[in-house]
């Protein structure tokens, strides 16, 4: 007879809204960072959409509160394994930054990058759609300087290295270009449902 205790034979459902191979982390927001937290403070933040588009736009801090605010309600997933249910960060939606900007027909992908020189690369369809936010709080509340703040790039739906802290800017390309976690083998989507954690996946 087996004694294992708990053990029942079968795997345990996985709660609804986990993607394969992520556990729920319950209250828990670790940090990640490949890099110490910044000192960038809301007066030296400044948000630059460039590359190919037709009218490169910067914004700082008072004219990035001017455009409508947008929040996103929902989970996170990093592809160290934790999920995190029912975040909530307000923002605004990075559609707004791009139609200012106004992506050209040969753009298909961006590079984001941080203050500090962390990048990820995105396909642009990722980016637009409702689906992606430049967020400054978390929970009601100024972001946290570690988890990004004054301002970050969250993209729910992809796995979250691509939701680049202390976002600095995006660059618009006509293909694709690895970014930080990219270039050390980390898939260059990374599309949680599908678990593409690393390149080849
Ligand atoms: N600038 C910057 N952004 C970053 C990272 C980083 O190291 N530097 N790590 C990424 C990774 S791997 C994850 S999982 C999330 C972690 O965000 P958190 O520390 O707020 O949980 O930020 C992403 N954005
Ligand atoms: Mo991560």
């Amino acid at each position: 007879m087996n004694t294992t205790r708990g053990f029942t034979g079968r795997p345990r459902a996985a709660r609804p809204g986990l993607p394969p191979g992520q556990y729920d982390a319950g209250d828990d927001w670790p940090v990640l960072s490949a890099e110490v937290t910044p000192d960038v403070s809301p007066a030296d933040w400044t948000f630059r959409v460039s590359g190919l588009v037709a009218e490169p736009r910067t914004w700082d801090w008072a004219g990035a509160h001017r455009l409508p605010a947008s929040a996103y309600s929902g989970d996170i997933h990093c592809v160290t394994g934790w999920s995190k249910f029912g975040v909530r960060f307000g923002g605004v939606s990075l559609d707004t930054f791009l139609e200012a900007a106004r992506p050209l027909p040969s753009a298909t992908h961006a590079v984001a990058y941080s203050h500090t020189g962390y990048t990820a690369n995105l396909p642009l369809a990722d980016l637009t759609g409702g689906r992606a936010w430049i967020v400054r709080e978390y929970d009601g509340q100024p972001l946290a300087p570690e988890h990004g703040g004054p301002a970050r790039l969250v993209v729910p739906h992809l796995y979250f290295w691509k939701s680049v802290k202390w976002i600095a800017g995006l660059e618009l390309l006509d293909h694709d270009e690895p970014g930080f976690w990219e270039q050390n083998g980390y898939h260059a989507r990374g599309n949680p449902w599908e678990e593409q954690r690393y390149s080849g996946d």
